[in-house]
């Protein structure tokens, strides 16, 4: 029998958080094709403002990676791939948000917005371990990924306007990049003290949540 990588058995322990953050009920309905396009402009508006600060972050996890000098080299290839398609995503939000007429330079942060901004900001600082890091950025991705993807499955009925969005995060070389990072950071864990792993769970924790309350911005009710 396989032995379980830590984040598989966080997975099973977390499962319920973690479908409240890929099986959101905004998601589930740009799946159905019930959305409503003012929720999907509010989300692409907000992600836009989330993104920028976002790169700033992975910035952070390339120097952390950077600074280990054993095993990392390939990490820092990974994560500099990531940054350079934080560059092109920041060009198909402009593009995008000028087809959904969203107007980028008015958009005002909201709050949930901006406490997941402020909680990257704390991630970036030096003495936040590259582990706890990585493990971070792996689960933002993550969520995304198995969010998009979800609407892109057979039987879904995602709208012809928003398949473009669910194809960015949802399609398979995005899903392999996130499974790098997912292999980076079990390797890290595996060999991590237990109160560095601690951290790096409960961190992920706090991503699970801060990414329920981003959706919720879009879709409130539930
Ligand atoms: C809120 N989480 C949020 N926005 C994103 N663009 C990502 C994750 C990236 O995957």
């Amino acid at each position: 029998v396989e032995k379980l990588t830590v984040i598989d058995t966080w997975l099973r322990k977390h499962r319920l958080i973690y479908l409240g953050a890929t099986r959101h009920s905004f998601v589930i309905s740009i799946r159905d094709g019930t959305v409503d396009f003012s929720g999907f402009k509010i989300w692409l508006g907000q992600d836009y403002k989330f993104v920028r600060a976002f790169v700033a972050f992975v910035a952070s996890v390339l120097i952390k990676a950077w600074k280990e000098s054993d095993e990392s080299e390939g990490d820092t290839e990974v994560i500099l791939s990531g940054v350079a398609a934080l560059n092109d995503e920041i060009a198909w939000f402009k593009k995008e948000a000028s087809g959904f007429g969203v107007q980028l330079s008015d958009v005002v942060q909201e709050q949930p917005n901006r406490d997941y901004c402020r909680f990257l900001e704390g991630l970036m600082s030096p003495e936040v371990e590259y582990t706890v890091a990585i493990t971070a950025y792996w689960g933002i991705e993550a969520v995304y990924q198995d969010s998009f993807a979800h609407c892109l499955e057979h039987g879904s009925n995602t709208p012809s306007e928003l398949q473009e969005a669910c194809q960015r995060w949802g399609n398979d070389g995005f899903g392999q990049y996130c499974n790098s990072l997912k292999n980076i950071a079990n390797r890290r864990l595996e060999k991590a003290s237990d109160e560095e792993r601690r951290k790096a769970e409960v961190t992920l924790l706090s991503v699970l949540e801060h990414e329920v309350d981003f959706w919720n911005m879009s879709h409130d009710g539930s």
